[in-house]
């Protein structure tokens, strides 16, 4: 079946007990045993819990990987990818990553004796380069997270194959519906589901999907030891927004590109970042390996960063606040929000700049957001 089919039916057939057509939430912490020991396939949410269970394995069939496993978060998913490795194992990191990520790496696992080296993701060499030999695991973004870069999967999972390392991409900012990691060779996609999975701004939620067995396995393994597993009311709200995920991503997509060709000739933005513009130096490599270029755009503005308190702060559609992925439009200051814990100057090394504006683009009517960016540029 095609993704718009998975995306309805994958997990979530009618309930076998009632037929209910719509998987329900069981809101239960356990389950009754029929004797000691013998169980109808749950025993203990944290464990396992059916809710989850469909959204687990509709994720799993729209990233095209045989195991999904869902979490309490994003970072939930992440630190779960982190405990398949030990203290003397060295990561290798694309440098242009979520700012939560970074503090994940550098502030909670360093002091357990992970090691983290950052790659330049604009060079092909430059992942080969950072790898030691007690290099365990490759970690990118694509598209990054804020520039918007593309990393080229397919050829860092030749990277890592040859060096037997794990290849983990966080593809929260393409969606599966764009781009599927693990046919170009990545051996577990991360997600946090609450942006564009969930895609309506109303839970904290993440994903990992794998084809690896024993990977899984361990994964799992820690879910439940560790316990970082989303409710079952979360979990069917992810599953309501994944049904939609398709026709969302086309719109999404479909405004981001409209914005984006406005924004690159406005005089008060010195620079677009966005995949999707045959300008991008991005632009072959996405359509190489995506479907579509999605929903994110990052602009520079011309004005310094009073013009960008000027600018956010007339915006009227587009709401200041962080996170991406909702049906609704938002802007954000990549400097001192999502990345504020990124020091000042790794932040300027990495090009994150005062006068960087990130923009989740929604699926309001595309008329209204340019209106609104055209009115608060003026302001700049
Ligand atoms: O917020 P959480 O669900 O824990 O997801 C973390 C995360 C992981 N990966 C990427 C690429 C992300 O962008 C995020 C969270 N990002 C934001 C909140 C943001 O505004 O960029």
């Amino acid at each position: 079946m095609r993704f718009e089919t998975r995306a309805i039916h994958e997990g979530q057939k009618p309930d076998p007990v009632t037929g209910s057509v719509i998987t329900p939430v069981y809101q239960t912490s356990t389950f009754e045993q029929d004797a000691i020991g013998v169980h109808r396939g749950y025993e203990y949410s944290r464990t396992g819990n059916p809710t989850r269970a469909a959204l687990e394995e509709a994720v799993a069939s729209l990233e095209g990987g045989e195991y999904g496993l869902a979490f309490a978060s994003g970072q939930a998913a992440t630190t779960a990818v982190l405990s398949l490795l030990k203290t003397g194992d060295h990561v290798v990191a694309g440098d242009d990553l979520y700012g939560g990520t970074w503090r994940l790496f550098e502030r909670v696992f360093k002091k357990w004796g992970l090691e983290t080296s950052y790659a330049d993701v604009d060079d092909a060499n430059a992942f080969e380069k950072a790898i030691r030999p007690n290099t365990k695991l490759i970690w990118v973004e694509s598209p990054t997270n804020p520039l918007l870069k593309i990393v080229d999967i397919e050829n860092l999972s030749t990277v890592a194959s040859k060096n037997q390392l794990l290849l983990v991409v966080d593809n929260t900012f393409a969606s599966p519906y764009f781009q599927r990691p693990l046919e170009l060779g990545a051996d577990i996609v991360v997600h946090s589901t609450t942006k564009y999975l969930g895609g309506h701004s109303d839970i904290i939620g993440g994903a990992l999907v794998t084809s690896r067995k024993r990977v899984h396995e361990v994964l799992k393994y820690y879910q439940n030891a560790a316990g970082s597993v989303p409710g079952p009311w979360d979990s069917w709200l992810v599953l309501r927004g994944v049904k939609t995920l398709a026709i969302r991503m086309r719109e999404h997509e479909k405004n981001a590109t409209f914005l984006a060709e406005f924004l690159e000739v406005h005089p008060k933005v010195s620079k677009v970042y966005y995949p999707g513009l045959p300008s991008s130096e991005y632009h072959l490599l996405a359509r190489k390996q995506m479907s579509g270029f999605s929903g994110m755009i990052s602009i520079e503005l011309a004005g310094g960063l009073p013009g960008v308190e000027r600018f956010v702060s007339r915006l009227e559609v587009f709401t200041l606040a962080e996170s991406l992925g909702g049906v609704e439009s938002l802007v954000c200051h990549p400097a001192r929000m999502t990345h504020s814990s990124i020091g000042e100057r790794e932040r300027r090394r990495r090009g994150i700049s005062d006068n960087l504006v990130r923009l989740s683009v929604g699926i309001e009517n595309k008329e209204d957001l340019r209106e609104d960016l055209e009115r608060a540029l003026g302001e700049v």
